[in-house]
Parts: C-alpha cells; structure tokens; sequence
C-alpha cells in the first residue's frame, strides 16, 4: 500500500498520545478526524486550541485546525486508517486489583466498527495487555459480520490490524514522535507492511515489524525495564541510609563501569505508565513475575519511607529546638508533579507525600509547585519558593524542578532537609 492510500485517518482518543499524533500527521497535510467522547475536549480542539499541556503542541494543532487538516468530533466518521490511541488502566479483577481495564478499548472498537469498510487498516497503540490486539480484531468482528478480519482471513482480508504501541517521553513527544523507532506489529505480514506505510508519513526512525503479541509485550517490557531499574535505585537508596553512604555518589561511582547503568532513586514512581504496566505483565504471568512485582512493591513504598525522615527530622528539630511545640514547625514541600518540569500531577508520589503530611499536619505544611499557574491545589495555596525557604522549619525537596536550585538550599541545617530526588547533588 502507497502512502497515498490513507487519504483520511481517524484518531480515537484526543489525549497525551492522540492529539499529538493527529496534529503530527495533519502537518504532513493528511486530512484527521480526531473522535474523543470528551465534548469539551473536541470543542477546545475546533478552535485550535489544546486540553493537555505539551511543549510545542498548541502551534502545531492551531495550525493542523486553522489549514482545515484536522477536525475533531464525537461521533466516528469513515476513514482509510484509524489509530486507537485511549488509557488503559487497571481495575479490580480476578488477578486482584491491577487486571488490565480494557473497557476503552472496548468502546472504541464499538465505536468506529460501523464506519469500516474494505481496505481499512485499524491500529491498537494503547498500551495493552498481551493478547489486546487479538481481542481488539474480535470485537469489530463481531460488530461487523459482513468484512473479514486477519483471525479469519489472513492476508485477504478485508480490514488490517496492527499493534504498534506508542513509546513517546511526555515533555518531548512532538521530537519523540518522528524520530523515535517503531515497533510494527501487525496480526498478519500484510497488516503489518500497511502500518509500517502509515507511519513513515511522518517517523523518520526504523519501523521495525514483529507480530502483535510481541510488540504489546514490547511496551510492557520497556517499561517494567525502567520501573525494576528505579526500584533498584529506590532500594539503595534506603540501604545507603542505613550505612551513612551517600547514594547519589554511590550510583555515580558504580556507573562508571562500562556496563552499569542505575537510574535515579527519587519519592517513589508516579505518572500513568511506568507505576501501571508492569502489572499487565503480573496479571498475565502472577506465578512468574515475583521481580515485577517486588520493584512495584519497592516503588509504592516509597513515599512512606519519606514520610517516615520527615517525621524523624521534626522529631530532631524539636529536640534542637525545646522552646518550640510541634504545631509551631511549618513543613515546606518543594514540587507536586509526577516528575521534573512538568505540571502533570497524575499519579505523583510527590502529591501522595504532601496531601498525606497535609492530612496529618494540616496548615503546618505549605506546598509549592512552579509549575502549576494557579495559585491553589485542590483548594490549598500554592507558595512561592521564597515564602517557603522563609517560614519552612522542615524542608521536604519531591521534585528536582529547575527552578529548586541547590545554592537555596545552603544556608539551611541539612538535618532538616529531605532530600528525596537529589536536588542538593548538583551534578546528578
Ligand atoms: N523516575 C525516577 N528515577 C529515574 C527516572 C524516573 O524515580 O531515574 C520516576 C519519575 O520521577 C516518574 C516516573 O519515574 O515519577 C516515570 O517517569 P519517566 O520519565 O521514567 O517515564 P514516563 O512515565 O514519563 O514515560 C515512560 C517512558 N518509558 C520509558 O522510558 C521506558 C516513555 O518512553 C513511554 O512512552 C511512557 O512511559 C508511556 O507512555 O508508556
């Protein structure tokens, strides 16, 4: 299949990864349909403007819906290709309460079955579960008996279907997208020859073609890679506390051997990937996978840990200080986002630390967080750094945002500074 072919694509869910990818391929000047059942979200979009914060993206979609190559609506229209791009979580279920949720897939599947018609290529590029793809092809099946699908007809069928998961870093997805390589799965050779086309409107990286299962279980893998390497960094960093060893040196040191390479211990693992896609492997496989599991356990226990030295250094603090009472110690927490520079506060053990010594200690704990333009959380100010460094007692640093430089920090008594991201370690 020719480039040409796919004079209209549909994208099924404007979010993080969908909007992105739609205003990206209606810069090539390829017509897009973006379908999402948030009305607000579509209206935004009409008028050129955006619903999620990501550098760069406002431009590009003002300029994808002032040329009139991308539109955005409710209800599926007819398309060449339709790219599902929807969250994935997790829920309760018979694997316990991190089986994969595959309702949105479901629906979207629903959604567009309707508007098929021969020679239409359909990709997954949610993160899913293994066997997702499979059962993805079985729902339009179903809803369409009047096509063929490749689970029935391989290579002649009427409707090609691909995994072909979405890899994009949040912060850096416009770059991401065209320069990162692909991993093609198709459920046929046919399938996956259609999506390599579809992608290389745009992907300046290798689209590299296995089969479905394998590029889901692809995704899973990168990112319980990363989740089991942080744990290992999270778990040094707890024994290295232990031992009086400075665990940011310490990682340093040890990946300077040529074949080390341990990332960054920080408050626990946040965001909606990392913290939930090793589980689609553990409801899969709970019998095989106690590393998977252990690193998750190891990174959701975290926050508590930090929660526990900023009790220890109050505790000290008034040791130090027996004119004060606890109720006279204010508490600064430096950054709510999932990570640095961003304003996302999806998922933020950062968030979890604060909102859990807000609960505890109540006014006492200011927040700050520069990222975020408001000047309140969830009714609760939002402090400037200075107020904080100002009246802080205890300072708690969550998130190595670059405005937090170290020098702030250096006339404060360490004792009393939780370092949990390496803010005071320069050069990490
Ligand atoms: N983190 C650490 N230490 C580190 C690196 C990260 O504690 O050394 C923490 C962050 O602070 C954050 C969490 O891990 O709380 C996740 O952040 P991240 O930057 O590792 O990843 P995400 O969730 O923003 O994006 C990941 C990426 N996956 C990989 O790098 C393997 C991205 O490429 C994926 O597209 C994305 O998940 C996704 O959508 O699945």
């Amino acid at each position: 299949m020719s480039q040409s072919s796919f004079e209209t694509i549909s994208i099924v869910g404007l979010g993080y990864i969908g909007l992105p990818t739609a205003a990206v391929f209606a810069s090539r000047k390829i017509k897009v349909i973006g379908l999402d059942v948030n009305q607000h979200a579509v209206d935004t979009i009409n008028r050129g403007q955006i619903h999620i914060v990501e550098p760069d993206l406002d431009m590009v979609v003002h300029a994808a819906v002032h040329e009139g190559y991308l539109r955005a609506t409710t209800k599926a229209e007819p398309a060449d290709a339709f790219l599902i791009a929807v969250p994935t979580p997790f829920k309760e279920g018979p694997t316990g309460p991190h089986h994969p949720d595959m309702d949105y897939i479901e629906s979207a599947s629903k959604a567009i079955a309707p508007v098929l018609k021969p020679g239409d290529l359909v990709i997954l590029e949610s993160t899913s579960p293994v066997g997702a793809t499979e059962q993805m092809a079985a729902w339009l099946a179903e809803a369409r008996p009047d096509l063929t699908f490749p689970q029935t007809h391989g290579e002649d069928s009427d409707i090609r279907v691909a995994h072909c998961p979405e890899r994009v870093l949040p912060g850096h997805v416009l770059r991401e997208l065209v320069q990162n390589d692909r991993v093609i799965g198709g459920m046929t050779p046919k399938c996956s020859d259609a999506a390599v086309s579809l992608y290389k409107t745009f992907v300046q990286g290798e689209c590299v073609i296995t089969n479905a299962r394998t590029a889901e279980m692809c995704k899973l893998t990168e990112n319980s890679f990363r989740d089991v390497n942080i744990a290992f960094a999270n778990e040094l960093s707890i024994i290295c506390d232990k031992l009086g060893i400075n665990v940011w040196e310490l990682i340093k040191l040890a990946n300077r051997h040529p074949r080390v390479s341990i990332l960054q211990p920080g408050p626990g693992v946040g965001g909606h990937c990392i913290a939930v896609d090793p589980w689609f492997i553990v409801s899969a496989a709970p019998e095989n996978s106690p590393l998977i599991q252990s690193a998750r356990q190891v990174n959701d226990e975290k926050p508590k840990w930090v929660i526990e030295k900023v009790k220890i250094a109050l505790a000290t603090y008034l040791i130090d200080h027996p004119e004060k009472r606890a109720s006279d110690v204010i508490i600064g927490c430096y950054g709510l986002a999932f990570k640095p520079n961003i304003d996302d506060l999806r998922e933020s053990p950062a968030l979890n630390i604060a909102e859990q010594l807000r609960e505890e200690f109540k006014d006492n704990v200011i927040l700050v967080e520069p990222n975020i333009a408001s000047d309140s959380h969830n009714g609760v100010s939002l402090e400037s750094i200075s107020k904080s460094l100002l009246e802080s007692s205890i300072h708690v640093l969550l998130v190595k945002h670059r405005q937090f430089r170290p020098e702030l920090f250096s006339s404060i008594n360490k004792k009393y500074i939780i370092d949990s991201c390496g803010i005071l370690e320069e050069s990490t």
